[in-house]
């Protein structure tokens, strides 16, 4: 792992610009369940039955119920090693991106400031009759909650057949095709667009690295593959990187 490390910093010693993309692995050591592991949210329910909008006219209390329970988890947990590194990393760029699917709010709270959010935010939850935004704070409904004017409030979140928010997705498509290093961290890389963010860096000529303990749709485009926890390698990054940039 260590001669992986080094090559990475070799090279982000060179580069002005940097992309991390991320997905729900980046999270899994702060306790937030992953997708398509084996203990992950899809093996007990499908994402059709729940993680889309007709889905949710079908059965607006399971639905709501179900993020009410995901963002109950999202506020007990805490940012891992991998989401601190990741903001450590930021202040040496000039250009540094994080462009994540994830909804968990993690990033920012661990200081990430560049962030763009592809699949939208649990925090935030809107009418979607008359669009007015609403913040549930520590309230977790578990049946449908309705706005003032009648219409059912969902949560801000990309569901299955939804267009990504527009600015989100062009920055960070800017972000990818003008990137010198793109990471991608924690993804298994099979939902798209979002999936098209590491693609667009390799074929704009980032040198691509990949940070997951298991193999993915992306492994074999990928420059560098480490095998590993992002909690567990992405400090090593950093701070490999910090000692070698005080070298020089
Ligand atoms: C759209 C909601 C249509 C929020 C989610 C091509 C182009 C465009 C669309 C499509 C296309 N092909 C197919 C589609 C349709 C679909 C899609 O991609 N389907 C896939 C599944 C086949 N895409 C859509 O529907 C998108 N919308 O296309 O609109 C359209 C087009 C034009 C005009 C109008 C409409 C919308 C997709 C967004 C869906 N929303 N979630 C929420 O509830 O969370 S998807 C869901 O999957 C999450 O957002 C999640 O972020 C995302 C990706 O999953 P991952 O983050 O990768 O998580 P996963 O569990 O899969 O993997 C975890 C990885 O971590 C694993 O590899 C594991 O090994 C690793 N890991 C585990 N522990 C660690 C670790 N890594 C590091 N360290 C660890 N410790
Ligand atoms: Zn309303």
């Amino acid at each position: 792992m260590i001669e992986l490390i080094q090559k990475v910093v070799d090279k982000l010693l060179k580069v002005k610009s940097v992309v991390v993309f991320t997905g729900a692995g980046v999270s899994a050591e702060s306790g937030v369940p992953t997708f398509r592991d084996k203990d992950g949210l899809w093996q007990k329910l499908k994402p059709e039955e729940l993680a889309n909008f007709n889905a949710f006219l079908r059965n607006p209390d399971l639905v709501t119920e179900w993020y009410s329970h995901r963002r109950k988890i999202m506020h007990e947990v805490q940012p891992n090693p991998a989401h601190y590194a990741i903001a450590e990393l930021e202040k040496y760029f000039e250009r540094f991106t994080v462009v994540t699917q994830n909804i968990d709010n993690l990033h920012r709270r661990a200081g990430s400031k560049k962030i763009f959010e592809l699949h939208g935010n649990i925090e935030r939850n809107y009418c979607i009759q008359c669009k007015k935004f609403y913040d549930l704070g520590d309230n977790y409904p578990d049946k449908a909650i309705y706005c003032e004017c009648g219409g059912l409030i969902r949560p801000d979140v990309v569901w299955f057949g939804e267009m990504l928010p527009e600015d989100e997705y062009e920055g960070a498509v800017n972000a990818a095709k003008t990137c010198d290093i793109c990471f991608s961290v924690g993804t298994s890389a099979v939902v798209f667009p979002a999936a098209y963010i590491p693609i667009y860096a390799k074929q704009n000529g980032a040198f691509l690295v990949e940070i997951n303990p298991n193999q993915t749709d992306l492994s074999k485009m990928a420059d560098l593959v480490i095998q590993g926890k992002a909690g567990e390698v992405l400090p090593k990054i950093v701070d490999e990187f910090k000692k070698r940039k005080k070298e020089i």
